[in-house]
């Protein structure tokens, strides 16, 4: 393939300072480091994350100015002089996880993204709300050629994301498994992941109009928890006994401590969802008696990132997409802020 013509600026949304104006404007192109592809990014997912980070309400600095988005996907068309294993036009995705330092315990263990020196897309690295953006060549996850790059797009973060905290609670086909903030970006896919790998889900959220879709999507029972009065009871009453499993993708943390309590005796409640400042409490009596499980979930490996590629080239997972300009990415915080996006957002950059 013929060298593609690389402009020297380009279109990006970038903020100054935490919580500032998000200014579309053109910004120079990066160049790719020894280790890095230059990609061009066609469209990229809206994770809850990017919004955190323009907030900057983790106890986690982000660098500034930024150009956020970890849900890239695109095509190759700059190789780093060190770069093995890729070639001009290859379909890749730029992942949360944009680099590691490969040589910890952690990265030896191939839990990269518990690396100390992570460096994260849309967060310590200019990510994927710009035409073109540079992403580690050891991380970058390969996309089968001939994928709707729109589609594919959701996948990079939220599919890896709850592919891995389904992996993480250990169940078994058959058995029950709660998603709370099932009809947001995260919460849509952990449904059908969860469906493909075998287990019954009760989604929770709110509203009729996420009811109706996570119930499209596969979830066997709907629990509203702007309707309900006791969401304990109706869980444990919609499983016979309480979910063997559960995972957490809504920002909330009261609904991060009701679902230690309706978890089934000795099963696992997953965290996913990083709601600003919160802290989860549980008896220590019922946690030890009932002998729950308690276990953060944080993005996913290379091999997790493959395999739940995987199930999406595989027709297994369709991402519910809505697709609007990169310069309404704003809107888009707007709207997430309110808790009104069913599914997920995704930006195309070229507009
Ligand atoms: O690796 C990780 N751990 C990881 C990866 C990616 C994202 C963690 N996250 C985090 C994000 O930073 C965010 O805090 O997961 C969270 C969810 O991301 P998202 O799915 O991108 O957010 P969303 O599309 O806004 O969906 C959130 C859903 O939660 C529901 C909302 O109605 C929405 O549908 N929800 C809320 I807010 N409160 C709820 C409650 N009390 C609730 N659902 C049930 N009960
Ligand atoms: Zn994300
Ligand atoms: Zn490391």
């Amino acid at each position: 393939m013929s060298a593609p013509q690389i402009p020297k600026t380009q279109k990006a949304v970038v903020f100054e300072t935490n919580g500032g104006p998000l200014e579309y404007k053109d910004i120079p192109v990066p160049t790719p480091k020894p280790n890095e592809l230059l990609i061009h990014v066609k469209y990229s997912g809206v994770c809850h994350t990017d919004l955190h980070a323009w907030k900057g309400d983790w106890p986690l600095a982000t660098k500034l100015p930024l150009v956020g988005g970890h849900e890239g996907a695109g095509v190759v068309v700059g190789l780093g002089s060190n770069v093995q294993g890729w070639k001009i036009g290859d379909y890749a995705g730029i992942k949360w996880l944009n680099g590691s330092c490969m040589n910890c315990e952690q990265c030896q263990h191939t839990n990269e993204s518990n690396c100390a020196e992570a460096d994260l897309s849309g967060y310590t690295h200019d990510g994927s709300f710009q035409e073109y953006a540079t992403a580690d060549a050891v991380q970058a996850a390969r996309i089968a050629p001939g994928t709707d790059l729109a589609e594919a797009a959701p996948i990079l973060c939220a599919g890896i994301t709850v592919y891995k905290a389904l992996k993480t609670a250990n169940l078994s086909a058959g058995e029950w498994v709660a998603i709370s903030g099932a009809a947001g970006g995260l919460g849509s896919l952990a449904i059908q992941y969860a469906k493909a790998m075998g287990y019954r889900v009760v989604a929770i959220d709110g509203g009729d109009e996420k009811a109706v879709f996570a119930k499209s999507l596969g979830a066997e029972v709907f629990i509203d928890f702007t309707k309900s009065k006791d969401i304990v009871a109706d869980v444990k009453a919609a499983t016979n006994g309480g979910a063997h499993g559960v995972i957490n993708v809504s920002v909330s943390e009261k609904a991060m401590d009701q679902s230690v309590e309706y978890v089934r005796s000795c099963g696992t409640v997953v965290l996913v969802g990083l709601p600003a400042g919160a802290k989860i409490s549980a008896p220590v009596f019922d946690a030890v008696v009932r002998s729950v499980s308690i276990r953060g979930s944080y993005v996913g490996n290379r091999a997790d990132s493959a395999e739940a590629l995987d199930f999406f080239s595989r027709g297994l997972i369709k991402c519910p997409i809505k697709i609007v300009g990169l310069s309404e990415l704003p809107s888009i915080y707007d709207l997430m802020q309110q808790g009104k996006i069913l599914g997920r957002y995704v930006v195309d950059t070229s507009k």
